[in-house]
């Protein structure tokens, strides 16, 4: 049998990845979502899907909410179903992006009164993460521009950080600020936060407690994501992935599907920089809508993707990448790497998950297991996956 190198072992123990509560319910595109039988009604059956793909991958203990898709009465409630379930509820999402009043703008707004609003809900999120005892606050604005002189690119930036700066110093002690940036969409010419500079400028001027979301679909073509991770990581930066695979735009496919190779190298870009270890603070999160495919199994199939490529990463031979580089040894530098690439890992993961009480084959176990056809005669009338909610 397979034995599990004990570096490699522990680095997969330190990988857990937190799945969103939006990847459960009915999503698809502007032109149609097609509905499946069985999603959740509410964020407590989100929640009890979550847990399914950590009852079968070890591996994802915790969900994240988006406010207002998953308000509830009773956020103790909710934490409590979480618990009982053997998860935890993470990271809060704000949602200024989705109201009437937010067409040109929610924080960077020109009315006073809409930037009021805007922030007040993100306020309000820190009163959830009070309740939840999430730690941390993710922050996208949809804020931006689709035409030259609509508005003032700067001024929009004052805003921007004014904004910021209330939220911020309403954090407590434990408590993050995670901001995300994209590129485009909904915005066409210019996003108030369209890269990682300007999220890094803002969390910089911030503080110790703000920093940058990466979520790999938000970039433009060909950008090495990797470089990115690399840099927000010596800068300490680094608070979060959102991880999700594209072919063209913010196509939210799963992880690892569309260019494994891609995600492979942000992985050793991690390992090199100590975010795969037990004390790292950076969160690994899934932000994926399962269009067409079933969303559990599309889940639980983008956390393996996760780990099989975690492991690839971990078995990079440091000693001999260090050797070749300092040799200037281009071929032998570049082999090394692509020698931890080319690994079939599986055997191992199926070893890594024996050897935790796990079945070495998740899909085949879920599949098994009964869940998909309970929840298809118990639930009647799913929701959108807040899209469109
Ligand atoms: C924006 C985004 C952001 C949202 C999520 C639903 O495209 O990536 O993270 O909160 O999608
Ligand atoms: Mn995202
Ligand atoms: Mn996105």
């Amino acid at each position: 049998m397979t034995t599990v190198p004990e570096h490699v072992a522990a680095g997969l123990r330190a990988m857990e990845v937190e799945v969103p509560s939006w990847a459960y319910g009915n999503s698809g595109t502007r032109f149609k979502v097609f509905a499946q039988a069985g999603v959740p009604r509410d964020p407590y059956e989100k929640v009890a899907d979550a847990a399914q793909v950590h009852r079968f991958t070890g591996a994802a203990p915790s969900v994240s909410l988006h406010i207002p898709w998953d308000r509830v009465e009773d956020y103790g409630k909710l934490t409590q179903h979480a618990e009982d379930l053997g998860v935890r509820l993470g990271v809060i999402n704000a949602n200024v992006f989705q109201d009437d009043d937010y067409m040109l703008g929610s924080v960077t707004h020109p009315d006073p009164r809409v930037r009021r609003k805007a922030t007040d809900h993100l306020l309000e999120c820190v009163d959830v993460m009070d309740a939840t005892g999430s730690t941390d606050l993710k922050l996208w604005f949809s804020d931006g521009t689709n035409y030259p002189g609509q508005d003032d690119i700067r001024a929009r930036q004052d805003r921007l950080a004014e904004a910021l700066r209330e939220v911020y110093d309403r954090l407590g002690d434990d408590q993050r600020m995670l901001l995300e940036y994209k590129l485009f969409e909904p915005a066409f010419y210019t996003m108030d936060v369209p890269d990682w500079g300007t999220a890094f400028a803002h969390c910089i001027a911030l503080g110790e407690k703000a920093e940058v979301v990466v979520d790999t679909g938000h970039h433009a073509p060909g950008t090495n994501i990797e470089f990115i991770v690399a840099t927000l990581l010596r800068a300490g930066r680094l608070g979060a992935f959102d991880f999700n695979s594209r072919f063209y735009a913010d196509d939210d496919l799963m992880v690892g599907s569309a260019d494994p190779f891609q995600l492979f190298r942000i992985l050793h870009e991690c390992v090199v920089g100590g975010a795969v270890t037990a004390e790292s603070t950076v969160r690994f999160m899934l932000d994926q809508c399962h269009n067409i495919e079933p969303k559990i199994p599309g889940q639980i199939r983008s956390v393996m993707n996760v780990q099989e490529s975690t492991a690839k990463a971990l078995l990079v031979d440091h000693d001999a990448l260090a050797a070749a580089q300092s040799a200037g040894d281009v071929l032998g530098a570049n082999a090394v790497l692509m020698d931890a690439f080319d690994t079939d890992v599986r055997p191992l993961l199926a070893a890594f998950r024996e050897e935790q009480g796990l079945d070495p084959d998740p899909m085949a176990a879920y599949a098994a297991s009964g869940y998909a056809d309970a929840i298809v005669a118990d639930r009647v009338g799913g929701t959108q996956a807040g899209w469109g909610a």
